[in-house]
């Protein structure tokens, strides 16, 4: 079936779904908003979405979800025109599992002016609100955590508040909405890969509040709960193909449809205010603490993919799998998680790490999930601290080798200066520090040192102590005149044989 000239799904045709499409199994005219979410894109309707539809399937509760965008993509003509409806595809390798989620009870655009999210924010019903808006939403310094006073959101959003741009400013806006008009308490839940995602959200949401000087930081405080959250699932952007792949083998058409993998993992710290929606009922896990998980998550899974992200690219390699399925990457990765990594953790409850690695790798390696590299390599600067800066500084502290760790840190440091005028821009790349990074190459003579040291002199993205750190400068300047060589794959090889 031609996708274009297919039916579109929506309340009409959930009746005559074909029998392998899951639909629905509950009553969605009796759904209630109560959740609102900011940031509709692929890794939410894969993530929380589903997990909120398999409560209501299984426990009901009324939660319904209202979905806010307040960047593009608009939502109303793709879910909006489907009712929220859409189908979720769980693709593993030759697998392909369909099911439509109804979770979404109504879709907001927001991106031409705060107002719209900020009605929905201040609804007394809604008492959870979950978020995916991108590292860089949350306009924080990457290698502090702080507030980024020179954000040009933020400085927008203090001069003024009525009409914020900003997630943090948009936030603290709604939270006065709520504190004038009914005082309701509320958990705004992070569901962003930054390090105690939890308490970066508070302290931003926090840094703003107190300048208003009103006593709503401290409403902030006794009523409102921020806590952190670990969020796993593989969902790349959708594509036009995901689009064709549900017309022609289920028959209609599409244009909100997602693509993740099998494995899924949601760990909440268990401190929120006002009612919760019960996914621990449904395979999130409740916990006191969530610094272990992330850890593993940010530091093994993450890392892998943004180790494979540059290399594979430098490589030549357009997906994750097809960068893990060549056997020099894939030792690489392994040898690094395994011998530099893995270290670093803390305990787990009820995971091996030298399980979660292998783990990690297979579900790299998912022919059917057709991650691109050049996708995960975006926004690399906002990512590169948990990933593998914090394992980094772990290792220094104690005097162990960061010789493999240091690669994907050279790696993405490559990665954006070949996309300078300087190296005949290479590809075109996506991050906040492009600009500066593409200057400094077209400014810093020949040589890896000089181009290492200034990237390295960006405090925003490197803690002065650790640039200043001998070891992982020499480490960083060998490994980014290996992968800046003509041939980085054998620089791969060469520190593979040591
Ligand atoms: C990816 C993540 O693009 C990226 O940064 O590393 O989106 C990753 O796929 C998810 O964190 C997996 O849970």
């Amino acid at each position: 079936m031609n996708a274009a000239r297919a039916e579109n799904l929506g309340p009409p045709l959930l009746g005559r779904l074909p029998p392998e499409v899951r639909k629905p199994a509950y009553d969605r005219a009796a759904l209630e908003p109560g959740i609102a979410h900011i940031g509709v894109g692929a890794f939410h309707r894969c993530h929380q979405a589903e997990y909120t539809d398999d409560l209501l399937a299984s426990h009901f509760d009324r939660w319904g979800l209202v979905g806010i965008n307040i960047r593009p993509p608009m939502l109303a003509e793709t879910l909006g025109r489907q009712d929220g409806l859409y189908t979720r595809l769980i693709r593993q390798n030759d697998e392909v599992e369909a099911r439509v989620i109804g979770s979404i009870v109504r879709v907001v655009d927001s991106q031409d002016s705060a107002e719209p999210a900020l009605e929905v924010l201040a609804w007394p019903d809604i008492e959870m609100v979950t978020m995916t808006v991108t590292e860089k939403g949350y306009c924080h310094v990457p290698s502090s955590g702080a507030v980024d006073l020179d954000h040009p959101d933020i400085v927008h959003d203090l001069v003024n508040p009525e009409a914020p741009r900003s997630v943090p400013g948009i936030l603290v806006k709604a939270l006065e909405l709520r504190r004038a008009s009914h005082g309701r308490p509320v958990t705004l839940l992070s569901c962003d890969n930054i390090p105690a995602n939890g308490t970066i959200l508070r302290n931003v949401v926090r840094a703003i509040a107190e300048r208003r000087g009103n006593g709503l930081a401290d409403w902030i405080a006794a009523n409102v709960a921020f806590p952190s959250a670990m969020v796993d699932r593989i969902a790349p952007a959708t594509t036009e193909a995901d689009i064709d792949t549900v017309a022609e083998r289920f028959g209609y058409r599409d244009d909100a449809v997602v693509v993740g993998e099998r494995f899924r993992q949601w760990v909440i710290e268990n401190r929120f205010a006002g009612r919760v929606p019960r996914w621990d009922l449904v395979g999130a896990t409740f916990v006191d603490d969530v610094t272990p998980f992330e850890h593993l998550k940010m530091r093994v899974l993450n890392g892998a993919q943004t180790t494979l992200c540059y290399l594979g690219v430098l490589g030549g390699f357009e997906h994750t799998f097809e960068a893990v399925a060549n056997p020099l990457l894939a030792t690489f990765v392994r040898r690094m998680l395994t011998e530099e990594t893995l270290p670093t953790l803390m305990p787990v409850p009820g995971i091996s790490p030298a399980a979660y690695v292998e783990q990690s790798l297979a579900r790299l390696a998912n022919t059917a999930i057709r991650h691109r590299n050049h996708q995960i390599a975006t926004d690399g600067s906002q990512k590169i601290a948990q990933r593998l800066l914090n394992p980094i500084r772990d290792r220094l502290a104690k005097g162990e080798s960061i010789a493999l760790l240091s690669v994907p840190v050279a790696g993405w440091m490559a990665y954006l200066v070949k996309a300078s005028a300087r190296f005949g821009r290479a590809w075109q790349v996506s991050d906040p520090f492009a600009e500066r990074i593409a200057a400094i190459a077209d400014r810093v003579g020949a040589g890896s040192k000089g181009l290492a040291d200034a990237i390295l002199a960006i405090d925003a993205i490197f803690d002065p102590s650790l640039a200043a750190n001998d070891t992982l400068r020499a480490n960083v300047i060998a490994a980014l005149d290996g992968l800046l060589s003509k041939d980085p794959m054998a620089f791969v090889r060469h520190v593979c044989a040591e």
